[in-house]
Formats: C-alpha cells, structure tokens, sequence
C-alpha cells in the first residue's frame, strides 16, 4: 500500500497536546461556553440545521444563517456578547506551528455529538488567503477526508485524535475535506461526550 499523499502545505501533529493540556482546552471551551453558548448553526438559504453546534473564541467568530448565510461576526447571534478571547496556549499554538505574521482573529468551535459529520466543503469565507487554517482536536477520534481543489475527485483519509493538531497551509487550504465520521464515545475529555474541533482562522488582511 502506497503512502497516502496529502496536498502541498498539509501537515499532522499527532498528539501536539498533552493529557493536562487537553484537559486545560476543554476547560477554556467549557467556561466559554457559559458567555458563548453552543448554538445550532443553519445552512445559507435552505435553514437546513448543520449537523454540529458551535460558538467561537476570538475578536470575530464564524456564524451561519438561513437569511445572511456563512460570514464572521464580532458578536454572539443568540446573546449578542462579544465572543471570549482566544486562549494564550492557542495563540501560542498559532506561533509555532505556521510563519504567518499576524495572529488569528478567529477560533471556531465545533462540538460533534452523537452521529454528527461534516460534509465535503472549501473555507473560504476569510479575506486573507494566504493565512493558514490550525485545527486541534479533541475528545473522540474522527474520520477526517482531504482531497483536492475539485469536488469530487480522490480524498485520502487521516484518522484524528485527542490532541492533535493539523494545519492547512498552501495549496492545501484550499482543498475540499470532510469528517465522515467520529468514533462517538471512545474518549472521556469532553463532559457531555463527543468531538471538540478548534480551528485557529486569520480573517482579514493585514492592515
Ligand atoms: C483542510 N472542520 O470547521 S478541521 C471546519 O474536524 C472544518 O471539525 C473539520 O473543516 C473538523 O471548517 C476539519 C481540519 C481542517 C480545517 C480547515 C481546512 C482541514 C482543512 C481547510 C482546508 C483544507
Ligand atoms: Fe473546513
């Protein structure tokens, strides 16, 4: 069996994070999520539920909705509070991992429940192209799917665990990639059960 080739720019840290500072961003998350409720993000358009539920650490956050689709916002779309800040240990994850010279404004959340996916899609809803995507994982282990620039076409898969970090750097950020499946109670870190997926996101270009 030949190795799996990934696209240019993609790169896997596996077990980046330690037990403790698993444990640590997990309870960030969860005291976030006090300010930062996790909320049922819908689809643009169609109102289609997403099969996550999110909230975001950052000075911006991901959000969708059925009337005003996929965008960045500095506020909660249910409490209207600003989102809390980007924990230290991310923003030091930032540094060592990529040579972009800002930081990242956004960290979207995503919880993975019982059952939850993601389907095949390309981020690109951030004004700096050039900036990388860091994603951390968390809790369960997941099925992760990256293929190329064009629907369709052949993926490789990459199972993910607790404590690892990938980042999409390159031609890589901009390849379709998927999480079809999760591995739903294999791990204890997460309170209420399921995956925790940060992803560390530089939205608009440097000034
Ligand atoms: C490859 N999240 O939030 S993280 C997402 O595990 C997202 O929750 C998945 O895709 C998750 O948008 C995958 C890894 C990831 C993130 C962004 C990418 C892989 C990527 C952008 C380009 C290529
Ligand atoms: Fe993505």
């Amino acid at each position: 069996m030949a190795k799996a080739q990934y696209p240019k720019g993609f790169a896997h840290y596996p077990l980046y994070f330690d037990a403790a500072q698993q444990a640590g961003l997990i309870e960030a998350v969860s005291a976030g999520a006090k300010t930062a409720p996790f909320y049922l993000p819908r689809m643009p358009r169609t109102g289609t539920p997403m099969s996550v539920v999110l909230s975001n650490f950052g000075t911006l956050g991901w959000v969708t909705d059925k009337e005003r689709g996929y965008r960045y916002e500095t506020n909660h779309p249910v409490t209207g509070n600003p989102w809390p800040a980007m924990p230290k240990l991310l923003q030091d994850l930032w540094d060592d991992v990529t040579d972009h010279p800002v930081q990242p404004e956004a960290c979207l959340i995503n919880w993975y429940r019982e059952g939850s996916k993601m389907g095949a899609h390309i981020d690109n809803d951030e004004q700096d192209a050039k900036a990388p995507v860091v994603s951390v994982s968390l809790g369960d282990p997941a099925l992760f799917r990256i293929g190329g620039p064009k629907r369709g076409g052949p993926t490789n898969g990459l199972k993910l665990f607790s404590g690892d970090v990938v980042v999409m750097a390159g031609e890589s950020r901009f390849c379709y990639h998927s999480v079809s499946k999760v591995f739903y109670g294999e791990s204890a870190l997460v309170p209420k059960g399921g995956r925790i997926n940060l992803t560390l996101r530089r939205v608009r270009l440097p000034t």
